[in-house]
């Protein structure tokens, strides 16, 4: 060794000894390699990197996927799909992400947890990584099967879409009613337009707008969750205006500014009763895209331009909706294939768990409820890579064992298991259930697999859920580890309408049968309604403690203009044409003029019970698209968007039966000279 004790040299030419040059070097040489690493962590650091790695050699960058984490790209490649410019654009932003999320009128801001990176580990590494299955522009425009034509769409149509007479009832106390509601929309329109306009919903008590930060960087809520019902009712300006706006101002790249975000709710629907959660601002530095829900996007967004384009044929909200629909994609990248909650609408793709998910879980009702818009965006794109993802969650939920058959709201988008036995068929797990039956009705009755999963979970709920009180009524009440609490959500109310829309087509024998069941429910959500002041229902409501359907906590009374309930007098009117339903409905149009409409458009309210409301000041944008238009449709003949033809996405959007055979049949022969339908 060089420092060896030499015969006549002194320990040390400067005098140490062995033992201190050694530590001495040892301190050196740890002092260099700090300092030089820590010049990778510099703000500039890409520069840095750019000198001491050689041109062929990009560094290597991960995206936004669990299973993409071991996937070396490089930066050209990376460029090349996301149109981003620079090293900078592609490098992820060290920062933790919370976006807010509202149950309700209520705002919890919510740590968002489990990143994608986070439940990456070592143990996993032998994962292969996902192909990357996004949509080239140029693969939306030249689909791979078949050409979508909406003449031929037409033509499959077992009736005009509108109805004979745009569905004109001809009793006129009935047809009264009708205009009554499409005043109602119109005001909510106008009002929205007056003060809102652009932004996702009307404050209707401060006369603004709010954003909320569901969407990510998308905006115009209301005026995407509205462009079916304006069409539909011929407010044909309105709609003109709300067509003019999605062309020039429906921006799928946009940018928030962090100052929007600061003190904005957003208007979730599947998020979980309590409220106590740390609140924790957002750090100054944000991805400039936002996190967004991916089931809010997928049933405002997605399902509202579908509708408006199978409705109207206006190429705009086709070319939209394939453009959203590939951004959705980069959710799916995970180990399962099972998406996450929250996604980057942005260039990263990257997706987290909601951070009030236990376990970094995702939700039944939110990847359970993504079918019936893929199925369309493959149809129209002629891409199957949209219905390859839902269907992979589709295999997947059906081979998995389920308690008692039940499935539980909970499971892992990485390991694949359920992570707790709650189950619901209100919020958590709702559309799941309602996505199965209507996936069979969707599919011209043709999909045997949503068919099977939908019946046995009926009859798992049945044998483990449904109640009678000991008032006598039906209630669906919840399941915590095999343990009954006996409350329904309002959100649950949609099951009346969904029971009584898979009647025909259950075991035999069983029609009737479920169609009491569909009356039953239907009529303890009416009791809710009825048993309260303002003839509106609560959030939830109980059968424990001597309670019958009344909300028996403070924080569940109140009521944020909530279509489910008015949704199954729809569809019992359609399926009964008992006047009962409609009589129920009009109770519900009374009670909005009288508790929820304000000077500036319609509120929802803080407690159900007092006399004297308390208004929330929020107009949601469901109260547009599901609340308005199901009131409408119930006033209307039953030819209006005819349930032979149309499934309704869980947001009310109407999307049409996929009839495979007609559609080829045309396609084969273009100008087969039948008469176009609409
Ligand atoms: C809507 O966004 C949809 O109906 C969703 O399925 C549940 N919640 C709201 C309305 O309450």
């Amino acid at each position: 060794m060089v420092l060896r004790k030499l015969p006549g040299v002194s320990a040390s030419g400067m005098g140490l000894r062995l033992s201190q040059k050694f530590v001495f070097l040892l301190f050196l040489s740890g002092l260099v390699t700090l300092c030089f690493g820590a010049l990778f962590f510099l703000p500039d650091s890409v520069r840095l990197k750019r000198i001491f790695l050689s041109k062929n050699e990009s560094p290597a960058v991960t995206v936004g996927s669990d299973n993409e984490l071991s996937k070396k790209v490089p930066v050209d490649q990376e460029h090349q799909r996301t149109g981003l410019k620079g090293v900078e654009a592609i490098v992820k932003p060290k920062v933790s992400r919370k976006p807010s999320v509202t149950h309700g009128a209520r705002t919890v801001e919510r740590s968002v947890g489990s990143r994608a990176q986070d439940e990456w580990s070592p143990a996993r590494a032998h994962e292969p990584p996902a192909r990357d299955e996004r949509v080239t522009s140029a693969a939306l425009n030249a689909p791979h099967g078949t050409t979508f034509s909406h003449e031929t769409f037409k033509k499959c149509l077992l009736k005009p879409a509108l109805g004979k007479d745009q569905g004109n009832p001809s009793d006129p106390e009935t047809l009264k009613r009708r205009e009554k509601v499409k005043e109602m929309m119109k005001f909510a329109w106008d009002n929205y337009k007056s003060y809102a306009w652009g932004k996702n919903e009307l404050r209707p008590l401060t006369k603004n707008g709010h954003i909320g930060n569901m969407f990510g960087g998308l905006r115009g809520a209301s005026i995407v969750d509205s462009l079916d019902t304006l069409y539909i009712m011929g407010l044909m300006e309105e709609y003109e205006e709300a067509k003019e706006w999605v062309q020039n101002s429906l921006d799928l790249n946009s940018h928030i500014p962090t100052e929007l975000t600061d003190n904005i709710t957003g208007a979730g629907s599947r998020t979980p009763t309590t409220t106590n959660r740390t609140v924790t601002r957002r750090p100054p530095a944000r991805d400039p895209n936002g996190e967004a829900s991916l089931f809010e996007v997928n049933i405002r967004y997605v399902g509202g331009l579908l509708s408006a384009f199978y409705l109207t044929g206006a190429e705009i909200f086709k070319q939209k909706v394939l453009e959203l629909g590939e951004k959705l994609l980069p959710a799916f990248n995970t180990p399962t294939g099972i998406p996450r909650g929250v996604i980057n609408l942005g260039s990263s793709g990257t997706s987290w768990s909601w951070g009030w998910a236990s376990a970094g879980s995702s939700i039944l009702a939110e990847f359970g409820t993504l079918h019936l818009e893929f199925v369309h965006l493959s149809q129209l794109s002629g891409n199957p890579v949209f219905t390859e993802k839902v269907m992979n969650i589709r295999k997947l939920l059906n081979k998995m064992e389920k308690p008692h058959g039940l499935y539980p709201n909970f499971l892992s988008p990485v390991s694949g298991n359920w992570v707790q036995h709650h189950v619901s068929i209100g919020g958590l797990g709702d559309s799941f259930y309602e996505y199965l039956i209507k996936s069979f009705l969707m599919s011209d009755k043709t999909d045997e697999e949503a068919k099977k999963m939908y019946y046995s979970a009926m009859e798992a709920i049945e044998t483990n859920l449904v109640q009678k009180s000991p008032g006598g009524l039906t209630y669906v009440a919840e399941w915590r580890g095999g343990i009954l609490d006996h409350k329904m959500g309002h959100l649950a109310c949609f099951s009346g309408g969904m029971i009584g829309i898979g009647a025909d087509d259950g075991p035999v024998g069983q029609k009737q049968h479920y169609l009491d069941l569909a009356a039953e429910i239907t009529h303890t959500c009416h009791e809710s309604y009825s048993r309260s002041a303002t003839k509106l229902g609560p959030e939830a409501f109980r059968f424990d403690g001597g309670a019958e359907a009344t909300a028996t906590r403070l924080s569940d009374r109140y009521y944020i203009l909530r279509p489910e309930v008015i949704e199954s007098y729809m569809y019992m009117w359609r399926l009964t044409h008992d006047p009962k339903y409609r009589e129920w409905g009009w109770e519900a149009v009374e009670a909005l003029e009288k508790h929820c409409r304000v000077d500036a458009g319609f509120s929802g309210i803080r407690d159900v019970y007092a006399s004297t409301v308390s208004h929330d000041n929020m107009q949601q944008s469901f109260f547009l698209s599901e609340t308005l238009k199901y009131l409408y449709l119930l006033f209307s003949d039953d030819d209006l968007l005819s349930l032979e033809d149309w499934v309704f996405n869980t947001e009310a959007h109407p999307l049409p039966v996929v009839r495979k055979t007609c559609l080829q049949e045309h396609s084969t022969r273009p100008d087969d000279g039948q008469t176009t339908l609409e």
